[in-house]
């Protein structure tokens, strides 16, 4: 089975003047659109976080973005509020190419429970899915591209890695939100769960 492509949360609210802008994050959906063109499978994910989401400083008083708070599940940094369920922000870029997605996956739903991977959600045990839907077709080798490249990818690709799948990710259509040097963190934990980083 070929190497499946996963798109993370190119989504408004992760492009420049998005509620959680990163970077040129606008500037990697040419290059993706091109990998999902030549892709055999193609998944995309979709951050869908319900308004008053606990991971919205706003949901907390006196709390600011950036801040970190503790869940129950451990030590949860504090967004601004994002990719609210069918909110603009929320949707996916205008020109990410999602005609050829065989399955959108979406996260951040529980409105209890932050999800940066994929496949888990950041209590590190609630799964998503994806694994099953990849193991029921047959696919073991990946390649993540997309928005954060410190969050979402990172958290996905270490995920993946740990479920024993071949992972790759494409550095270069990836964009990162990097605070507090959690670039560099992202990039060491990936490379200690055995991700290849390409660029
Ligand atoms: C993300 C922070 C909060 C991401 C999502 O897509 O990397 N980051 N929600
Ligand atoms: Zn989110």
């Amino acid at each position: 089975m070929p190497r499946a492509l996963i798109v993370i949360d190119v989504q408004y609210d992760f492009c420049p003047g998005g509620a959680l802008g990163v970077a040129d994050g606008d500037t990697i959906v040419p290059g993706i659109n091109r990998r999902i063109e030549d892709a055999p499978v193609v998944i995309l994910t979709q951050d869908w976080h319900p308004a008053g989401h606990l991971s919205f400083a706003s949901s907390h008083p006196g709390k600011a973005p950036a801040d970190m708070i503790d869940m129950p599940y451990g030590p949860q940094v504090l967004w601004p509020d994002h990719c609210v369920q069918g909110s603009h922000g929320a949707a996916f870029h205008e020109d990410l190419l999602t005609d050829p997605a065989d399955m959108i996956i979406r996260k951040g739903y529980n409105p209890e429970i932050d999800s940066y991977s994929a496949f888990f959600e950041n209590d590190r045990e609630t799964a998503t899915g994806l694994h099953g839907y990849l193991q029921s077709r047959g696919i073991s080798r990946l390649m993540l591209v997309g928005l954060a490249t410190d969050f979402c990818v990172a958290y996905s690709a270490e995920d993946a890695a740990q479920l024993g799948y071949d992972v790759q990710v494409d550095i270069s259509l990836c964009r990162a939100i990097d605070l507090d040097g959690s670039m560099a963190t992202a990039k060491a934990r990936m490379l200690a769960a055995g991700v290849t980083l390409l660029d």
